[in-house]
């Protein structure tokens, strides 16, 4: 039986044409769990469809926030684990992700392994995924040892995605790295692999601003991510800027289906 999260994703998708997540940092180093349940109703209340929770350098418990978020918000609370420690019972569902393009086997099956028996005992509604890295990768490329796709080369991701489709992935990641430089993930880089690829794709990464998340999801992206974005205004703003893109999102999905 399918989980309920994948149901919500997959149903909106089919409804909606396109999604909306936002991506927030539960580690407490970097913000307050106050911060963050502030960010997330602004999130959910400017229309964003999902809440995914994680980042490549969680250094403390996650614990609390997660389960704080997952309390405010009536939106799925879906991990976004970078490594062991960011898994938590609390939320609603995790991305269970490999880094298909990593040099290193500790980042595409290594760290599943080792949390495999702790995922399953917590009995967290687990949604398998595809993540590629695309130059520049920032962050998440340095920590997941990761031989970045060149922003030029679109048939090198369609190839591993094709890979992710075969080997039974639910979803495939085209990830720039948060903060990336340039307008997200190439529109062409997404195109080339939503052409051949027909699990949905996720991109994320360097989409800072309406046209460039409209531009993904014209190119076939299913699901937009944005994170930094929302660091930098939603609390300014009270989500008004959010609540745009999350709309012009919207209409560019409504002309699929
Ligand atoms: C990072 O794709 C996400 O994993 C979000 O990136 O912070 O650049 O929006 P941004």
């Amino acid at each position: 039986m399918p989980g309920k999260v994948w149901s919500y994703i997959t149903e909106k998708l089919e409804k909606e044409g396109a999604c909306h997540f936002s991506l927030l940092d539960p580690d407490p180093l970097k913000n307050s769990t106050e911060t963050m349940v502030q960010m997330a109703t602004l999130a959910e209340k400017a229309g964003t469809d999902a809440l995914m929770l994680g980042g490549s350098t969680v250094l403390g418990n996650i614990d609390e926030a997660v389960q704080a978020i997952s309390d405010a918000a009536d939106i799925p609370t879906i991990l976004f684990p970078g490594n062991l420690n960011g898994v938590s019972g609390h939320a609603d569902a995790m991305f269970f992700m490999s880094l298909l393009n990593s040099t290193n086997p500790y980042w595409i099956i290594g760290a599943q392994a080792l949390s495999a028996a702790n995922v399953k005992m917590l009995g967290i509604e687990t949604i398998s995924m595809a993540y590629l890295l695309i130059a520049p990768g920032k962050t998440a490329a340095w920590v997941g040892d990761a031989k970045v796709f060149p922003r030029d080369k679109p048939k090198i991701p369609l190839m591993y995605a094709l890979a992710a489709e075969l080997l039974g992935f639910k979803l495939v990641y085209l990830e720039a790295g948060s903060g990336a430089e340039g307008g997200g993930v190439p529109p062409e880089t997404i195109k080339t692999v939503c052409q051949y690829v027909q699990i949905p794709v996720i991109a994320g990464g360097g989409f800072n601003d309406e046209a460039s998340v409209v531009k993904g999801v014209e190119a076939g992206a299913s699901i937009i991510v944005q994170g930094t974005y929302l660091e930098d205004h939603i609390l300014k703003d009270k989500g008004e800027g959010l609540r745009k893109i999350v709309k012009a999102l919207k209409v560019a999905g409504s002309k699929r289906v």
